[in-house]
């Protein structure tokens, strides 16, 4: 069993220590627990470019207290063994750029975004790295005057998301696009740390891959029993085993109704109006049943962006759309925190509740959407994006829609350090979504804010401090939740 204890947030920021343009190289320090023996971790995130190929390792060492090296990650006492060991320590390979006319990344994407947003925006496959790392790729080429995009998730288990895209000229300077994409099984989403098919929570050995069930562990021994004691010959074995007061595992990970997907199509028409301005549109339609608890339909909807702008004016980058939505339906669907929303498990009433089942909540709405990123004299990059929607909202107590506003506001400040001696980093950000005015501040659910600050204690050593702000409903009223979060890292330049 790994429990990843300090780690939780080390990858994002990582992430940041990439300098693409040249070989770079990132180490940190942490704690991880493996079969209940603390462990030091030490890893290593080295970039290599070799041409137009870069590769991003992952390369990690865990030292007990006595200093001795837990082994099972660099197992190269055979073939297989020594191919995962290796596959393990890509953190991605790429080969190209995204503006590039071939772009590939393999491993942990980090954005993801297909055309203009609609369906996919903003995806990552590496929220919960280390603890899960996907193998995903994004894929991005053009020939003949055909855009192709290719996104998929993960190769090692079933995929959150594949998506395609294809584009191209239908006129001077307008460009028509056509995407699809989809989650095969949402509840492939459950955790299963031992990756057996059976989700954690269905699975009696969850930290045994070969494991899943506690009846079957005496199985030849009830064998033996129905063998001397039972009239074999008309009550199989299964039959009689199956009504054992035993603990029988009744998931069946191969039965349809454990199985949910949820797909999309969207269209979408760029006119370039000049090197630094576009102008789009774009419909997307989400193919899928919503549970609602009230309503007879429960088709998805859909959504379009009559006109939406995108500028580029020196250090300032602009979006602008019109939004208008039918009922059970949002907006990038696909975006950043997928995969840890995409599906849930609620304890109270024993049911798997995935994303596409609770979009009954978005009823018609219309509004505007808005994002800006600025960068104020090098000092600071500001970034701030508000989505202000009216229309119906579900309302549990009623059972029904209500008029209400659905607004989000998302804003981060980056703080370019360079200018002040020993920080290296300070970053604020705050976030409220899917709410009815976010200007008024009132802590939700949905709110989380923080701040990140590193200061260098030397000239290879750098101290890290996060601190996170979140709120949780115990049911007796909002309580904020704080964590902090201490990391040492190394930087080898
Ligand atoms: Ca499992
Ligand atoms: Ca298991
Ligand atoms: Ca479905």
């Amino acid at each position: 069993m790994i429990i990843i204890k300090s780690l939780a947030f080390l990858g994002t920021f990582a992430m940041c220590q990439f300098d693409p343009n040249d070989i770079s190289m990132s180490g940190s320090f942490g704690s991880v627990t493996i079969d209940n023996q603390v462990y030091n971790q030490v890893s290593f995130r080295p970039e290599i470019p070799i041409g137009n190929l870069g590769i991003g390792l992952d390369l990690y060492f865990y030292i007990d207290g006595e200093g001795n090296f837990y082994k099972e990650n660099w197992d190269f006492s055979n073939t297989k063994a020594g191919y995962r060991t290796i596959l393990d320590k890509i953190y991605y390979v790429r080969w190209g750029r995204p503006t590039d006319q071939v772009y590939v990344r393999a491993g942990a994407l980090l954005h993801s975004t297909l055309g203009n947003g609609i369906l996919v925006n903003a995806y990552s496959n590496a929220m919960e790295y280390p603890q899960i790392k996907r193998i995903g790729l994004d894929l991005k080429a053009s020939a003949s005057g055909i855009d192709f995009e290719y996104i998929q998730s993960d190769f090692k288990r079933i995929p959150g998301l594949m998506a395609l895209r294809l584009s191209g000229e239908v006129m001077p300077k307008v460009s028509l696009g056509f995407s699809v994409a989809t989650d095969r099984n949402q509840i492939a989403g459950l955790p299963d740390r031992d990756d057996d098919k059976y989700p954690d929570i269905f699975d009696h050995f969850p930290d045994d891959n070969n494991a899943y069930d506690e009846a079957l562990v005496n199985e030849e021994a009830w064998r033996d029993t129905w063998n001397s004691s039972v009239d074999t010959a008309n009550f199989p074995f299964e039959d009689w085993f199956n009504q054992l007061p035993l603990n029988h595992n009744n998931y069946n990970p191969n039965d349809n109704k454990n199985s949910d997907a949820i797909s999309a199509f969207s269209f979408d028409l760029v006119y370039k109006l000049n090197s630094s301005m576009n102008l789009y549109s774009q419909f997307a339609q989400l193919i899928g049943e919503t549970e609602n608890p009230a309503i007879e339909d429960n088709s998805l909807g859909m959504g379009l962006v009559p006109i939406g702008l995108q500028a580029r004016f020196g250090p300032i980058n602009l979006k602008a759309e019109l939004r208008s939505n039918s009922r059970n339906f949002i907006f990038n669907y696909w975006d950043r925190s997928y995969d840890v929303t995409r599906v849930a498990y609620d304890y109270d009433n024993a049911k798997i509740i995935t994303r596409e089942s609770q979009l009954y909540r978005y009823g018609k709405m219309s509004g505007i959407y808005t994002e800006i990123y600025a960068n104020v004299y090098n000092l600071l990059t500001i970034g701030m994006g508000y989505q202000d929607l009216t229309g119906e909202q579900w309302y549990d107590d009623l059972e029904d829609y209500i008029d209400d506003s659905n607004r989000s506001l998302n804003g981060s400040i980056d703080v370019n350090t360079s200018i002040i001696p020993r920080l290296k980093m300070a970053k604020l950000f705050y976030m409220q979504n899917n709410v009815e005015n976010p200007f008024s501040f009132d802590k939700t659910p949905s709110t989380v804010y923080g701040y990140d600050l590193s200061f260098k204690i030397n000239s290879n050593m750098i101290l890290l401090y996060k601190s996170r702000t979140t709120f949780v409903d115990f049911g007796n009223g909002i309580e904020s939740v704080n964590s902090a979060q201490f990391e040492t890292q190394i930087l080898f330049n």
